[in-house]
């Protein structure tokens, strides 16, 4: 962005004033017009549509929910034909299920069969979508809104932007182009989403970030409320368990791992939802003598779900993506077998980044410490 983009600074872009301030382009990161992504396009096919459905991947977290209800509400809000879904199990963890217009988020099973404008939001993949693939195959237009570096567009129209710090920022600056006033209630989703995905403004927090989020909060965002309810409370239950889950780490030093699990029967015993060990992983993450940090969770099939978390030196999006996963450099994931199979994939892609190199003394790429080349 140009300083030369700027706009000349109105009274309505001060704190003071009652209205939201005006889009600042200066000011709002994430896709803007000289990035090349088609945002007429998308605004074109939305305008014209005659039913729009919104879905984002399973077990929706605040990004990929945020991102799906900021657009939701500006559609609402402008009396567009919308429907708002996401894949089975159709759970919101209760820090999410507040977020303004989650309660019109409809159950897959009421889902219109066919739409005429399907957007995704926060799915590097099709396989995200779970059963809103078969809708994303049959919609006439499919709109592609997400951040991941892997997402390769799959939509018709693809606004995929990996510089992003989240899929909100994308939605922000497309609803820039479609002109809508953003209430409170749409910077507030918008909020969730960045906040989240910055590591509540731990990483990617440089100047265009947090100036966003200020503007954001300008417009009425419920900043309190996003930090309070999404990352200041947990069932008593959820938290003895992470208690128990940080009792189990185990650091393997020769590969830098620390690592920990979840069963099913965990969530029986403690009365835990499923939705409340998102999270755990951040807590293993802080482990100072590790790489990277893993938790093994089963999921109701018995197949097991791998978070991975990183400190910057190991690409754990790609290390993901070979096992069938996905994400980004520092938080990606995949799902496999069983523990055994989930625990083999992952220590057997990190070995090979820890084994001394046979023809020099220096530590092999990926574990060594240094400076950051991310
Ligand atoms: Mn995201």
């Amino acid at each position: 962005m140009s300083p030369d983009a700027r706009p000349p600074q109105t009274a309505a872009g001060h704190r003071s004033s009652p209205e939201p301030p005006a889009f600042d382009p200066a000011v709002t990161p994430g896709p803007s017009a000289d990035t090349g992504l088609p945002f007429a396009a998308a605004e074109a096919v939305i305008a014209s549509a005659s039913s729009i459905g919104l879905v984002c991947h399973v077990n929706p977290d605040p990004d990929a929910l945020g991102s799906l209800l900021a657009l939701h509400n500006a559609l609402v809000q402008q009396d567009r034909p919308v429907t708002s879904s996401f894949p089975r199990p159709f759970k919101l963890s209760k820090g999410l299920a507040w977020l303004p217009g989650a309660g019109e988020i409809v159950h897959p099973e009421h889902f219109p069969e066919t739409v005429d404008v399907l957007v995704t939001f926060d799915a590097a993949d099709l396989e995200r979508l779970h059963e809103f693939k078969h809708h994303a195959d049959h919609a006439s237009t499919l709109v592609v809104i997400d951040h991941h570096r892997t997402n390769l567009g799959f939509g018709h129209v693809n606004l995929v932007d990996p510089d992003a710090a989240s899929s909100g920022n994308v939605v922000a600056a497309l609803l820039r182009h479609m002109d809508v006033k953003i209430t409170p209630a749409i910077a507030t989703c918008l909020y969730a989403a960045l906040a989240a995905d910055t590591g509540r403004f731990s990483f990617r927090a440089d100047a265009s970030t947090l100036s966003y989020a200020a503007w954001l909060v300008d417009c009425g965002a419920d900043s309190s409320r996003v930090a309070e309810e999404i990352w200041g409370s947990a069932p008593l239950g959820a938290l003895r368990l992470l208690g128990e889950v940080l009792v189990r780490a185990e650091f393997e030093s020769d590969i830098s791992l620390v690592s920990s699990y979840v069963t099913n029967m965990d969530l029986v015993s403690h009365g835990v939802d499923r939705s409340d060990t998102e999270d755990y992983v951040e807590n293993l993450r802080m482990a100072v003598e590790a790489e990277v940090a893993c938790l093994y969770r089963e999921l109701p099939d018995g197949h097991v779900k791998v978070s991975l978390r990183g400190r910057g030196r190991i690409d754990l999006g790609a290390m993901a993506a070979r096992h069938g996963g996905g994400g980004h450099h520092d938080a990606a994931g995949f799902t496999t077998g069983s523990f055994g199979h989930a625990r083999a994939c992952v220590t057997g892609s990190l070995a090979p980044l820890a084994s001394p190199s046979p023809s020099a003394t220096s530590p092999a790429p990926g574990i060594v410490r240094g400076p950051c080349d991310t």
